[in-house]
């Protein structure tokens, strides 16, 4: 969600008759920053001084998610995801590229919202981090030892990977509701006028299982529902465990001017998913196999390369044959966030065209289904009472409520996008007790550990959509941001704002703790597997198969093995396999030729990559390092020449290297 700012915010009549004004943000009245005296001391991580979290933030429309430091944000790293990186080579490496392949093809965009951090017995333990993909439907897993992406799945029978990837408490599952409803099965089937919306089209939400083990995922089912469009979710814990909430809206079933037709009901629901019965009939068999085709891509750690592996079914529930899988609670009006509380009792849904946050009761919740306490069905799942499940409303909290985190003493912490606020309010009274404004127009927040059991909180962060005059101009486009409040004390209170990479949705924070001792500093050379490895510079060679040529090839400090090479013709396809012979911390080497028209390798210490080049011209060729590894950098290159197609150049290569004897 991108909205430009302006003076005077446009109010939208809804067929209610009530005017919103939502279509654009408005700016807080008080727009002055009222920044107390030591709200510098609170940031001022002194150089050479670590931070005390790590925040991990979804990349919007880069693809990417970047990693921060707290309380300084201060820009530690951009992992690229779904998007290729020139800076270091990802998507663009042979090894690589096999994690961006879709049923659509090699993809190398997407759109990332959600941040979620794996969780042992309801906490995030440090060990993996996942983020969706939107627009080809996919979900990513990270491993914080490399700070890097293992693997993707792609998501079957979906369109626009929205409320995902919400995680239980123990990485049992990870969620991927469909945002769009789509028509499934056979081409025929598919393929059907728009207009028949109503008739013909579906929806699904899929449970990924991750294998923290192994760092890779499988589908293990997915569930058919009504057309309706998912938005956000969030997994029970404590007493909710072995349920899972999504937000939905348009459950209108407009197809055309969602804006206006998907606003017609006072009501939406959240969906209310009793996911451990789910389980359940999948391993009793009651599921269906059915057409869904989809890649799941893996980078292996001792190969150093990717492979995917494609899957043509997945094995579906259908909850018109399955009792007791779906309910749901009516939630005034196009909720958007769907946040569970840390004792796991309270489920708040954001409605973001409605003037209260509606705060539900999982016991309530339990007992209207007990009583079959129904308003009725929507097609053909049961609709609980609204008054019979709710704990109660925060009254008038703000305009535009989107998205709730919470904190470790009882409070929750709203965003509302129109007011651009955070509001915090006691989770048992339901009172608002703070508000403060942010910069402008918050999308979501995180405190840490704020959708897990045990909150570290101490921070809360807003990311927001707009910074009109909080940066230097930088041309048409300005910079996104996220804005840190301390909420230590009874008011929350701003101490620092910082560009982000890209627009940043969801985010997770973890204490550094929780991650920085793992590490990974370098891979082990006699680890390697790569197929075209080469453990020292005596194994370098250049190796002709018909026209393709393989170049075994090492670097270490100062130079590159072999560093010349002939007897390459045009019409030959020649892979650089770079092998890093370096074992030691943050030694990586660069790798680049002239014509290359594809981005450098970056190869880690241990590491093997390789870079495919087809000459396109006749000439002595330079390659070189890219990354200033030593005093001698820039000595660290070599040459290639390329003969004409036909030549009777023999294939040679020189390695006058004193460390390979010769
Ligand atoms: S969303 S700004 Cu795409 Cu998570 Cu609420
Ligand atoms: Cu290796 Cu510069």
């Amino acid at each position: 969600m991108r909205r430009r700012p302006s003076n005077s915010a446009i109010p939208l009549i809804l067929a209610a008759g009530i005017a919103i004004p939502y279509i654009q943000g408005c700016k807080p009245t008080n727009t002055k920053t009222v920044i107390t005296g030591d709200a510098a001391s609170k940031v001022y991580v002194a150089p050479g001084q670590h931070d005390e979290f790590y925040n991990f933030v979804s990349g919007g429309f880069s693809g990417q998610m970047s990693v921060y430091g707290l309380p300084s944000g201060r820009l530690l790293r951009d992992i690229p995801v779904f998007s290729v990186d020139p800076e270091n080579g990802w998507g663009y490496s042979e090894e690589t590229k096999p994690m961006l392949m879709t049923t659509h093809g090699f993809i190398p965009w997407d759109d990332s919202h959600h941040v979620e951090a794996s969780m042992s017995n309801g906490v995030p333990d440090g060990k993996y981090m996942f983020i969706n993909g939107n627009n080809t439907p996919r979900v990513a897993m990270i491993d914080l030892k490399t700070f890097r992406t293992s693997s993707i799945i792609e998501i079957p029978n979906s369109a626009g990977n929205h409320s995902s990837p919400f995680i239980t408490p123990n990485s049992e599952y990870l969620v991927a509701g469909t945002r769009f409803s789509i028509p499934m099965g056979t081409d025929a089937e598919r393929d059907v006028p728009i207009e028949t919306y109503k008739e013909t089209f579906k929806s699904t939400v899929s449970f990924v299982k991750p294998d923290t083990a192994t760092g890779t995922m499988a589908i293990a089912f997915q569930i058919k529902t009504p057309a309706v469009d998912f938005d956000l979710a969030h997994a029970g814990k404590g007493p909710s465990d072995g349920w899972f909430f999504f937000s939905t809206y348009n459950t209108e079933k407009a197809h055309d001017l969602l804006e206006v037709n998907a606003s017609q009901r006072d009501k939406d629901f959240i969906m209310a998913v009793n996911w451990k019965k789910a389980e359940q009939y999948a391993k009793e068999g009651k599921g269906k196999m059915i057409a869904g085709k989809h890649y799941m891509n893996h980078y292996d750690e001792s190969t150093h390369t990717a492979t995917s592996k494609v899957t043509e079914q997945v094995l579906q529930l259908d909850p018109a044959e399955l009792a007791d899988l779906l309910y749901f609670m009516p939630c005034p009006k196009s909720p958007h966030g769907c946040d569970v509380d840390p004792t796991g009792e309270f489920i708040v849904g954001s409605g973001k065209l409605a003037a209260t946050l509606p705060v539900f009761s999982f016991a309530k919740m339990q007992q209207a289904i007990a009583n079959k306490d129904f308003e009725g069905d929507y097609n053909g799942i049961p609709v609980l009472k609204y008054e019979s499940v709710l704990q109660g409303e925060v009254k008038k909290p703000g305009l535009g409520p989107l998205h709730t985190e919470f904190d470790n003493n009882g409070f929750a912490y709203s965003s509302m996008f129109v007011s651009s606020e955070i509001v915090k309010w006691n989770v048992k009274t339901l009172e608002v007790v703070d508000r403060v404004p942010t910069y402008y127009s918050i999308g979501h927040l995180c405190v840490p550990g704020g959708d897990s059991k045990q909150p570290w909180g101490k921070y809360v962060i807003a990311y927001n959509k707009i910074t009109k005059d909080r940066y230097l101009p930088t041309g048409p486009e300005l910079t996104q941001s996220a804005q840190l409040y301390s909420i230590d004390g009874p008011k929350m209170e701003l101490l620092l704002d910082f560009p982000t990479t890209g627009e940043p949705h969801y985010a997770q924070a973890l204490p550094a703790d929780l991650v920085k001792n793992k590490s990974t500093k370098f891979f082990k050379i006699e680890e390697n597997k790569h197929p075209y490895v080469t453990k020292g510079e005596k194994e370098a060679k250049v190796v002709r198969e018909g026209n393709k040529v393989h170049v075994y090839m090492t670097c270490i400090r100062s130079h590159f093995a072999p560093d010349n090479i002939e007897g390459v013709k045009l019409g030959d396809e020649v892979y650089f396999h770079v092998t890093n012979l370096e074992q030691d911390w943050d030694v990586p080497h660069g790798f680049a030729v002239k014509g290359a028209p594809t981005a450098e390798l970056l190869i880690m210490p241990g590491e093997t990559q390789t870079l495919k080049w087809v000459p396109q011209s006749v000439g002595v060729k330079p390659f070189y390092c890219t990354d200033f590894c030593s005093a001698l950098h820039q000595e660290m290159q070599g040459y290639i020449r390329v003969s004409p197609a036909g030549s009777n150049v023999p294939l040679t290569a020189n390695t006058k290297s004193p460390d390979a004897g010769l």
